[in-house]
């Protein structure tokens, strides 16, 4: 029996990496340098597919992979049950923001339960918040630099994710509101928890007893 691990390059994939080490794995290619989207690991019994970062829990959903890493972000959006998700890997930390331009009053415009016009991908976040609010909303769904559209007047608002910060003081948006924290966890196929359950519950164990505070 063989287990599918589904990774997104970049962060998740580096951040997962000293998690999976903990837990005897080791992946023998380099997802930067190689072309290949099934990447063997040490132990024949393991390997990782490399899907991008919002296909990962459709993977898991449907058994194309028995477990996957992704982003609370990610999982929020998706829509979808079947997955167990046992664990915070605590990883790829960031935050779900709102940002404006400075000379946006978004107090004034929250306060005053104005219309306003937010840009995001996540509109599932993005609705939730300003409907708890009480604020009304016309959502603009993108699907990448967000930070352009208050820029171009297409929009007042942005809901996106912050990390150092950097991406919104380059464009000159502020944060103005923080709405949750994000981290990347542990998504598991059901079926295969029962099906190959001697092989992943000491890697979910492995991972927890790994997981940094
Ligand atoms: O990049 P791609 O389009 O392939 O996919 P993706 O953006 O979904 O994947 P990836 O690898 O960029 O992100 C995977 C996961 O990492 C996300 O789902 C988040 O859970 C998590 N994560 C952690 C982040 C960040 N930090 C982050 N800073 N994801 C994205 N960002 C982006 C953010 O959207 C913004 O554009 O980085 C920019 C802000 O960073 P700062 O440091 O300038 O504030
Ligand atoms: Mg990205």
């Amino acid at each position: 029996m063989t287990v599918t691990l589904a990774l997104s390059k970049g962060r998740i994939f580096d951040e997962t990496l000293p998690l999976l080490k903990a837990a005897g794995i080791e992946v023998t290619e380099d997802p930067e340098t190689s072309r290949k989207l099934i990447l063997t690991t040490n132990r024949p019994d393991v390997r990782v597919v490399l899907v991008r970062a919002t296909d990962v829990p459709t993977y898991v959903q449907y058994g194309g992979a028995d477990m996957g890493v992704a982003g609370k972000d990610v999982l929020l959006e998706h829509d979808g049950n079947g997955l167990y998700q046992p664990l915070d890997l605590n990883i790829a930390r960031c935050r779900m923001s709102v940002a404006t331009r400075a000379d946006f009053d978004y107090a004034a415009a929250v306060k005053q339960g104005s219309r306003i016009r937010v840009a995001t991908k996540y509109t599932t976040v993005a609705r939730q918040h300003f409907a708890d609010k009480g604020v009304h909303v016309d959502l603009i769904k993108l699907y990448g630099s967000m930070e352009l559209a208050p820029l171009t007047g297409l929009a007042d608002a942005i809901v996106d994710l912050v990390s150092t910060g950097s991406t919104l003081r380059a464009n000159h948006l502020v944060e103005v509101e923080q709405i949750m924290p994000i981290s990347s966890r542990l998504v598991v196929n059901q079926a295969a928890l029962k099906l190959k359950r001697d092989i992943l519950r000491p890697l979910i164990d492995a991972f927890e007893s790994a997981i940094q505070p």
